[in-house]
């Protein structure tokens, strides 16, 4: 995003465990500070050296260590380095699928994805990755390894430690080991590409799919048209799916199945019927496979185009799904023409991706967006992180989203439990790793 700027003048990537262990014993002893790098793909600045940091990257530990197809039916294990769309290829060719899929899976690493809870495109239908990773290897501050990298779906002897590095961004230890539950591969996809005049109807469309399309219903995406213009603009051979009107909202529903003839006869019955009873205004299904990676990469090239664009100020937002919009609508008021207001995201699940795009970076735009941004998502009770972590970006506004006690609770708990000191001026610092040294 040319946003944030690193000067650390050391990378390391260790081959395995017992190297990374070494590392952070010796860094810790010497009070050095140190960030974990994974696919470098985070939108908060969570992996980005901004001062002199030790880049630990566990990108040369790439191996997948099992897959059990038999007796315990789709479990991976794997290092934590593992290239996302790499695992997915894996699996693909095993029958089976990642619960997991984002736009920079060419990219990021699994060790990654756990340590942002990254949550996507599937999550609707597969949830979150406190629900899929069944264990995990991590290292400490002071290189102890915890094995946690067990395989059961059930385990209850004592507290289940491994949620506390799901989402912990590097800030307790580095991941090193996944295990994760895949589902099976289902033979039949249907995509389908749709378009709504009001908000409104994007909200009744969702609860209908749900209603309808049930257990079938795995991705429920949204953007509103100005985030189409941009796609349209800056993407080379994109084309709207749909005859050339301009519709304010777009809507893209995939119903993942195994029924082939029904899936696809109840996806064109929900179209059909949304069409009739006016909540859509125009639609297409997808006829083959490339047609369905066309409407696809509508919705995965946005934060691509949004780059092209120019600069842009990216906010991850969780909010009541009937207030949403309103929030868009707001900041579209809030900042003028300076700025284009786009939005787009994981409607399903309720989750904003509220971008802002801008020539340059520019201090009076962003005056116009914070805090303004973070006080309406606080008076809403929404999250200002559904998905993509604090990092940099947020870690100075975390109050937004979580009580003084709570905040005073993840301190203590790194203080007593992880032995971390932390460096009190890193709420103030922004930064993502507390850096710490034990006690
Ligand atoms: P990095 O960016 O390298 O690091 C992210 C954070 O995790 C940092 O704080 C880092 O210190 C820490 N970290 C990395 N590896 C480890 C490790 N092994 N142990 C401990 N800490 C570690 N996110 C979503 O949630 N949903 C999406 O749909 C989505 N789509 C995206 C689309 C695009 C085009 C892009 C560019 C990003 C998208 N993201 C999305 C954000 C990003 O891809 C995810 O947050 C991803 O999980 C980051 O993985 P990474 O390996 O690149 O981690
Ligand atoms: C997505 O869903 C990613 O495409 C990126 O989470 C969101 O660009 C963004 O703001
Ligand atoms: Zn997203």
């Amino acid at each position: 995003m040319g946003k944030y700027r690193g000067s650390s003048k050391l990378l390391l990537q260790p081959k395995n465990t017992e190297e990374v262990s070494q590392i952070l014993k010796y860094c810790n002893s010497r009070c050095l500070a140190v960030v974990p790098q994974g696919g470098n793909t985070g939108l908060v600045g969570g992996s980005v050296p901004v001062f002199d940091e030790v880049i630990i990257n566990v990108g040369l530990m790439r191996n997948i260590l099992s897959f059990d197809k038999v007796i315990v039916s789709g479990v991976l294990v794997c290092e934590a380095g593992c290239i996302l769309e790499n695992l997915i290829s894996f699996l693909d060719d095993e029958g089976f699928i990642m619960p997991l899929d984002l736009g920079a899976k060419g990219s990021c690493q699994i060790g990654g994805n756990v340590s942002t809870n990254a949550g996507g495109l599937r999550l609707l239908r597969y949830g979150s990755l406190h629900g899929s990773v069944l264990g995990l290897e991590a290292v400490l501050a002071n290189g102890t390894v915890l094995d946690m990298l067990g395989t059961l779906r059930k385990d209850n002897t004592g507290y289940d430690l491994k949620h506390l590095f799901i989402g912990s961004e590097g800030s307790l230890g580095i991941v090193t080991k996944v295990s994760i539950l895949t589902p099976p591969k289902l033979s039949s996809v249907n995509i389908a590409f749709l378009a709504c005049e009001d908000y409104t109807s994007c909200q009744k469309l969702l609860l209908e799919a749900k209603k309808k399309l049930g257990g079938i219903l795995s991705a429920f995406e949204f953007l509103d048209s100005d985030a189409m213009s941009l796609v349209l603009k800056h993407l080379d051979g994109v084309r709207n799916p749909l005859p050339p009107s301009i519709h304010n909202f777009y809507i893209l529903i995939e119903t993942t199945g195994s029924n082939e003839t029904f899936d696809k006869e109840n996806l064109e019955a929900f179209l059909l019927h949304s069409v009739e009873s006016g909540l859509v205004a125009n639609g297409v299904l997808a006829q083959d496979i490339n047609q369905a990676s066309s409407f696809w990469h509508i919705r995965e090239g946005l934060p691509e185009a949004l780059m092209k664009a120019g600069a842009v100020y990216k906010y991850d937002l969780s909010l009541p799904l009937e207030k949403m919009y309103d929030l868009v609508e707001e900041m579209r008021v809030q900042i003028g023409p300076a700025a284009k207001v786009v939005a787009y995201g994981h409607l399903g699940d309720g989750n904003l991706h509220l971008n802002i795009s801008a020539p340059a970076y520019d201090d009076n735009i962003l005056a116009k967006i914070e805090p303004f941004v973070y006080e309406w998502t606080s008076k809403n009770r929404g999250s200002i992180s559904a998905e993509h972590g604090l990092g940099l970006m947020k870690a100075a506004k975390i109050h937004y989203s979580k009580s003084p006690e709570t905040v005073r609770l993840m301190i203590d708990f790194d203080y007593c439990v992880f032995e971390l000191l932390p460096d009190t001026s890193c709420l103030d610092d922004n930064h993502s790793i507390i850096c710490l040294c034990l006690s």
